[in-house]
């Protein structure tokens, strides 16, 4: 207890550490932002989400969903505090430790700086900066805190008021750098600013009107705001559309570049198609479906000229990601497209403002590169994109899933005639049956909606006569191939879930 009480008493010594770590990061997001280069807090967390094992980030993005980078960035700003805090009172006894302290912390900055796929030699600057300022504020500190006056007089301040003053000039110094550097950025988000003033050319293939049907129960459409959002990117990358270039090169007769206001230039197709996360659990969240409008991806390949043996398009972007796509599947006639627009307007800065891939029937870690830059024609056997890194699989076809939307699981129902309804996905084989089965009963056939193509889900209803008591209920689907939904329950590592989604309700 004592103990306890005396380590309270010495908040002060554990201030400076506080406060010295504070005031260096403050400066080397503010130096960072001047020069134009990520923040050096942002590229901790992006350096953890890459090191980060598969299992574990499942398990995050199955638990904290879209939230699971503000909890990432909380997480490590908590052990930044404690180990500054623990270091302030190692300083008391011993200058030297708290020296050595801000000294780990501006090579451990520097370094996962410097580790960014996008780095420059100039990363390493504001956490070595920030770490020197992070020191003087330590040393200073300290010197206010027991600094014993040669002469003793009345004028002078206590040490502990002295302390006080000085900590209060670092706090608001800090806090000015720290609000100085944000607001540098976000002036510098020259994305919004880009997006605002794109107008999209008319489709030269325009999507037909959708089919009279095809949304019995809910919106065909996911509207841009609700489409799930799933990438590595702690801050969203702003690109300015009037100087992006897509470089398109690797095993090709002839390297191409094109400007945005070229791509747009070209008959664009407009098509409705429903993109899926592998990391999407049975009956999970992480599908949607928009209106994309786009470059058919094969004509600029076309172009380009890709030698035989290329099987693999590596796509890169702004922030290093890299994805790997099957040349053959995106030259077989589908609908691959370099989009630039989705749901009648240019893609969200969140969807991968200016531009980004898309692939109908692939998984979006294999196909749907946002703010892309790059198309570098490859061999899977000599490059292995960024998920395929991690263990996931080169190839992933979008698996044969269907939802229950209606009623909710562990919902109450009311006895009577019940709508059963929800979603089903196979992209590009389609889907052609949906069955529900209540309890052990007998599988019925659920009525289909009408598709405009065989890239979308498809919603499906059944009228179920609800009786009271606990009831499970079953869906199943069937492909466009007569290949029925996989039963067996696999998690989504390593090429993308299966098991039919089941849920329990309650009639009364
Ligand atoms: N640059 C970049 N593109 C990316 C990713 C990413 O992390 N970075 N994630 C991919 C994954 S895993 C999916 S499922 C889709 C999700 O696209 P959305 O966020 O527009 O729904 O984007 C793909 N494209
Ligand atoms: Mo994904």
């Amino acid at each position: 207890m004592n103990r306890i009480r005396k380590l309270f008493r010495r908040w002060p010594d554990a201030l400076t550490g506080l406060l010295a770590v504070f005031s260096g990061l403050a400066l080397a997001e503010l130096l960072a932002a001047v020069l134009s280069r990520p923040s050096p807090f942002l590229s901790i967390g992006s350096t953890i989400i890459d090191a980060t094992p598969t299992p574990l980030k499942e398990f995050a993005v199955r638990e904290f969903g879209t939230a699971d980078k503000p909890i990432l960035l909380t997480t490590i700003a908590a052990a930044m505090v404690v180990l500054a805090l623990v270091i302030g009172l190692l300083a008391a006894a011993r200058p030297v430790i708290g020296l050595a302290g801000m000294a780990v912390f501006a090579i451990a900055g520097a370094v996962m700086a410097l580790g960014r796929p996008t780095a420059t030699a100039i990363d390493a600057l504001p956490p070595v900066v920030g770490g020197l300022a992070a020191a003087g504020v330590l040393l200073l500190l300290r010197r206010l805190l027991h600094h014993e006056p040669e002469r003793p007089s009345i004028a002078s301040l206590s040490n502990r008021r002295r302390f006080l003053i000085g900590a209060g000039a670092v706090i608001v110094t800090g806090g000015a750098a720290a609000a100085g550097a944000r607001f540098i950025s976000s002036a510098g988000a020259v994305g919004e600013q880009s997006r605002a003033q794109v107008r999209l050319p008319a489709p030269a293939s325009p999507a037909a009107p959708l089919p009279e049907g095809s949304d019995p129960i809910a919106s065909f459409h996911t509207p841009n705001s609700d489409f799930y959002r799933v990438d590595t990117a702690l801050s969203v990358p702003q690109i300015d559309a009037a100087t992006w270039r897509l470089r398109v090169g690797g095993r090709v007769a002839r390297e191409r570049e094109y400007t945005f206001a070229e791509l747009l230039a070209r008959p664009l197709i407009e098509r409705d198609i429903t993109l899926v996360c592998v990391s999407n659990e049975v009956g999970g969240p992480y599908l949607g479906t928009a209106r994309w409008l786009g470059v058919p991806l094969a004509e600029l390949l076309a172009e380009a000229g890709v030698d035989a043996d290329a099987d693999q398009i590596v796509s890169t972007s702004v922030d290093g990601m890299t994805i790997g796509t099957p040349t053959r599947v995106v030259t077989d006639g589908r609908d691959a497209m370099l989009a630039v627009g989705m749901n009648g307007e240019p893609l969200p800065l969140t969807h991968g403002f200016p531009v980004r891939m898309l692939v109908p029937g692939l998984y979006g870690y294999v196909s749907a590169c946002k703010w892309i830059t790059g198309i570098e024609l490859s061999r899977f056997d000599d490059f292995d994109p960024y998920w395929v890194r991690r263990d996931w699989a080169k190839e992933a076809p979008i698996k044969t899933s269907s939802r229950i939307d209606t009623p909710k699981a562990l919902g109450k129902v009311p006895a009577g005639t019940t709508r059963v309804a929800g979603v089903a996905w196979a992209p590009h084989r389609g889907v052609t049956a949906v069955e529900v089965r209540v309890d052990n009963g007998a599988w019925q056939r659920a009525t289909l909606a009408s598709v405009p193509s065989t890239d979308t889900w498809r919603q499906w209803y059944l009228d179920w006569d609800a009786t009271p008591g606990r009831h499970d209920i079953t869906v199943r689907a069937t492909d466009g191939g007569g290949e029925p939904q996989v039963e067996q329950r696999v998690t989504p590592f390593p090429d993308g879930a299966t098991g039919w989604h089941s849920i329990a309700v309650r009639v009364e």
